[in-house]
């Protein structure tokens, strides 16, 4: 299923619109804000939609099937190219192998080009054991203390690369699950420096126009000790790798009440953030709704994001990408209101007056730094976000276009109601 711009053109008619944004554009131009230039860097703004969260997720304790989810490669593409429709901010997906090995790498990529698509960083699995596999990942895999296991997902890692650049991908990103459960099971040096020396070894075999993003988290599903844990560790893989080696931030993948906006800031300093995957969450890595939980600090962290686009030119674009899981909502709809979150938090750091802040931060008026923060903040920047789509082709109302579309009902159709997609 394709969705034509003529579609969504019907639907993007409404009276409100353009007085509201009228309104808004005028009060923000005599702030002294380049409102049309915000407007193109929302427009300009497109996050990768991960293949693994097309289908319904799930937990230990059970999963709830989604009708109609996309059963293929193929069909995960045509999704992400609904999203992209719709919004106009999902110009990109992201592939998980082995779940997403094409068969047919030329129709394969004619077909994300025809929904304007493009392959965004690829992600190995040295998570999971494959049916094939000769040896197991039950006790690590780049840490592990068998020589067999390691060179296994070094190669695997290897191979992903290889697909990669047959779609035109030029990142990979390595998570690991290595780690422990109980005090004593392993020895943390020994775990480190294999991880490091097996970074090394895929760093090796980087394509010289290839970055490699390594992803820390705390715990999960180890529950003792994770190889990776932080983004200091991560920040010193990367620095032992290369200058094409750089950590990648997960919302989700930090301790409760971790100063993200910091992590951030400290990142892109040092010219060391490559990546950012959004979620929100409550208590762990709960895979939510992007800004459904915490939209204040998503805007402090976008603030910080936008601080360092502008100031630090010495850290590359960023892959951006949600990694949410979808348990009780349609993923389709659920990614729908995660990318105009993002959007959102977006458009609001781009309105904090960076000139007033850093004259209240000069003259230690930290009442006025919080004011010149939640004024932003505050601001119903929703007008702005639509104009952007709008310019783009995007409907006015995603989700509603979504709906009154009928697009899962015409997936339900089309697919089936009992197809399962790959992922998590
Ligand atoms: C791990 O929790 C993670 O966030 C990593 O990004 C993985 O690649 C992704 O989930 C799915 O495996
Ligand atoms: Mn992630």
């Amino acid at each position: 299923m394709q969705l034509q711009k003529s579609h969504l053109q019907e639907l993007n008619t409404s009276p409100h619109h353009a007085r509201d944004y009228n309104h808004l554009a005028d009060r923000l131009t005599a702030r002294g804000v380049a409102v049309e230039a915000l407007i193109s860097d929302l427009a300009a703004f497109q996050v990768a939609i991960p293949s693994w969260a097309l289908g319904a997720g799930g937990t230990r304790f059970g999963r709830f099937s989604f009708h109609g989810e996309p059963g293929s490669l193929e069909q995960k593409i045509e999704d992400v190219g609904l999203l992209h429709a719709l919004t106009q901010t999902a110009g990109a997906i992201s592939l998980h192998i082995p779940w997403d090995t094409p068969t047919d790498y030329a129709a394969v990529r004619e077909l994300a080009a025809a929904h304007g698509l493009v392959f965004d960083a690829i992600n190995s699995n040295t998570f999971q054991d494959q049916p094939d596999a000769t040896l197991s990942y039950k006790h690590g895999s780049l840490s592990s203390t068998d020589e067999g296991v390691r060179q296994q997902a070094i190669a695997h890692n290897l191979e992903v690369i290889d697909i990669g650049e047959k779609l035109g991908s030029t990142s990979l990103t390595v998570w690991l699950a290595d780690g422990t459960t109980f005090p004593g099971q392993r020895n943390f040096q020994r775990s480190l420096l294999q991880t490091e020396d097996s970074l090394k070894q895929i760093y090796a075999g980087l394509p010289t126009d290839w970055k490699l993003f390594i992803e820390y988290k705390p715990y999960e599903p180890n529950f003792y000790s994770t190889v990776i844990q932080d983004w200091g560790t991560s920040f010193l893989l990367a620095n032992a790798c290369g200058e094409r080696a750089y950590t990648l931030v997960d919302l989700g993948h930090h301790l409760p009440n971790s100063n993200i906006e910091q992590i951030v800031s400290t990142l892109m300093l040092k010219g060391k953030l490559g990546g950012f995957h959004f979620n929100d969450s409550k208590y762990g890595d709960d895979d939510l709704t992007v800004g459904s939980i915490k939209p204040y600090a998503l805007f402090l962290i976008f603030n910080e994001l936008v601080y360092g686009m502008r100031n630090n030119p010495q850290n590359p674009p960023l892959a951006w990408m949600i990694d949410a899981s979808h348990n009780i909502k349609d993923p389709l709809e659920d990614l729908i209101q995660s990318l105009e979150a993002i959007q959102i938090a977006y458009a609001k750091a781009l309105l904090v007056d960076q000139d007033r802040l850093a004259a209240a931060q000069h003259d230690h008026d930290i009442v006025e730094c919080q004011e010149v923060l939640q004024d932003a903040f505050r601001t119903d920047v929703r007008p702005l976000v639509q104009r952007a789509r709008l310019s783009r082709g995007g409907a006015l109302h995603p989700l509603q276009a979504y709906r009154t579309l009928g697009v899962r009902d015409r997936l339900i159709q089309e697919r089936g109601r009992f197809t399962v997609a790959t992922g998590l």
